[in-house]
């Protein structure tokens, strides 16, 4: 998109707090993957971060017109972040990726071409991180929260923490909102009656600044969400198919 389109084809949100100097990078990579591509928007949405990640992206929209920076007043946390930005999303189809540079943009396409090709039975494509550029203790606790979760939930997904994802938006939409939604997109989806694409990606080291999670407050929510998630699929029912009679 060259201009400032209103009606883009793909919407990437990015979530970000306290991203400060890895703003400008990541937009600069995100741009050069879709330029080729259809018309692309690029949504950040600002958590309430406390350092210059607000001043970096308000800079950057100068030069840029097709990114846009949505604020929360207060920090709300990543499910309700991106939840901001698919609300606010103009194109019918959404890519999340996380804001510091650990999941690389040149695979965007990858993810759009499998969502399109699978069109209308594939509702998500996740990422599949291999090769994770983590420390060995978080890559232990990574492979054990996707172990359980899928033990229990039974998604046919390796790695649902990958923040790479393309899915259509409408999809998203009619999902339960809870906090911690958006690790476990592929269960959801799966539970309205698509299918889930997926797309191996490298991953990479987060380029500054630190991580948002600590240990605890991963694993407590994490195993009260996957007991929600788990009560969620046990209660499915068929979906009725409405017709008028007039
Ligand atoms: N909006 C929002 N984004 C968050 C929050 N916590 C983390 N993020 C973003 O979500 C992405 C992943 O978080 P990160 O701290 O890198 O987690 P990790 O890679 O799993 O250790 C990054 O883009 C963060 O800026 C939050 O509370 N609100
Ligand atoms: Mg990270």
């Amino acid at each position: 998109m060259r201009e400032n389109d209103a009606s883009p084809a793909v919407s990437v949100v990015v979530p970000v707090k306290n991203e400060a100097g890895n703003i400008a990078p990541l937009v600069a990579e995100i741009a050069a993957a879709l330029d080729a591509g259809p018309g692309f928007e690029i949504i950040y949405v600002n958590d309430g971060s406390s350092d210059s990640t607000a001043g970096e992206l308000a800079e950057l929209m100068t030069i840029r017109p097709w990114l846009r920076q949505l604020k929360h007043a207060t920090s709300c946390g990543q499910s309700a972040a991106v939840r901001t930005g698919v609300v606010h999303a103009r194109a019918p189809v959404v890519v999340t990726l996380d804001g510091d540079g650990q999941n690389d943009p040149s695979f965007i396409p990858a993810l759009l071409q499998v969502l399109e090709v699978g069109a209308p039975r594939i509702g998500l494509v996740a990422g599949q991180r291999k090769g994770r550029k983590d420390t060995g203790f978080k890559k232990l606790q990574s492979r054990i929260a996707n172990g359980v979760r899928g033990a229990v939930l039974r998604d046919g997904t390796r790695d649902t923490g990958c923040g790479l994802k393309a899915f259509r938006r409408d999809v998203f939409l009619a999902l339960p909102y809870f906090d911690g939604l958006h690790r476990f997109l592929p269960a959801l989806v799966r539970r309205d009656g698509y299918d889930i694409g997926y797309v191996d990606v490298v991953d990479r080291q987060r380029r500054a600044g630190i991580s948002n999670y600590g240990l605890w407050d991963r694993l407590w929510v994490g195993i009260l969400d996957l007991a929600g998630v788990w009560w969620l699929i046990r209660r499915k029912r068929r979906v009725p198919q409405v017709m008028e009679v007039r």
